[in-house]
């Protein structure tokens, strides 16, 4: 009896680890060597630009202290949904239009944030302790 209900939750475990995976994968590297000294302070609200469907400037890093208001936008000249990894947060971008995200980090991690349609990671999410 014990065994099966393991096996169960096992189970679920690994369907929930496929959901995951099944969009956009990780294995791209999370090597951004984007040297550009600061990051975006605390709240200050940081604007990733989109064009063709590619963030311009490569890959944003967003960084924050757990606890800290993530704010940024997304201006995008394709319409796609903009998906943060980790918070499970999508929201659409109209063509040639912007959307605005803000929501307290309180998932410490790195994570990816994705141009669903595209496949196209735009930004890395990096949540500090
Ligand atoms: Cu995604």
């Amino acid at each position: 009896m014990n065994h099966a209900r393991k096996l169960t939750v096992l189970l679920f475990a690994l369907a929930a680890i496929g959901g995951l995976a099944a969009c956009g994968s990780s294995d791209r590297g999370t090597n951004t060597g984007t040297g550009t000294g600061e990051g975006p302070g605390g709240g200050k609200p940081v604007t990733i630009v989109v064009k063709n469907g590619e963030p311009v400037g490569g890959v944003q890093d967003l960084e924050y202290s757990a606890g800290e208001q993530v704010r940024f936008t997304v201006d995008s000249d394709l319409a796609d949904e903009v998906h943060v990894h980790g918070y499970d947060l999508m929201k659409d971008v109209p063509a040639g239009g912007s959307v605005s995200f803000s929501f307290p980090a309180e998932i410490e991690g790195i994570f990816e944030v994705e141009l669903e349609a595209h496949k196209e990671q735009i930004a890395e999410l990096r949540v500090n302790p």
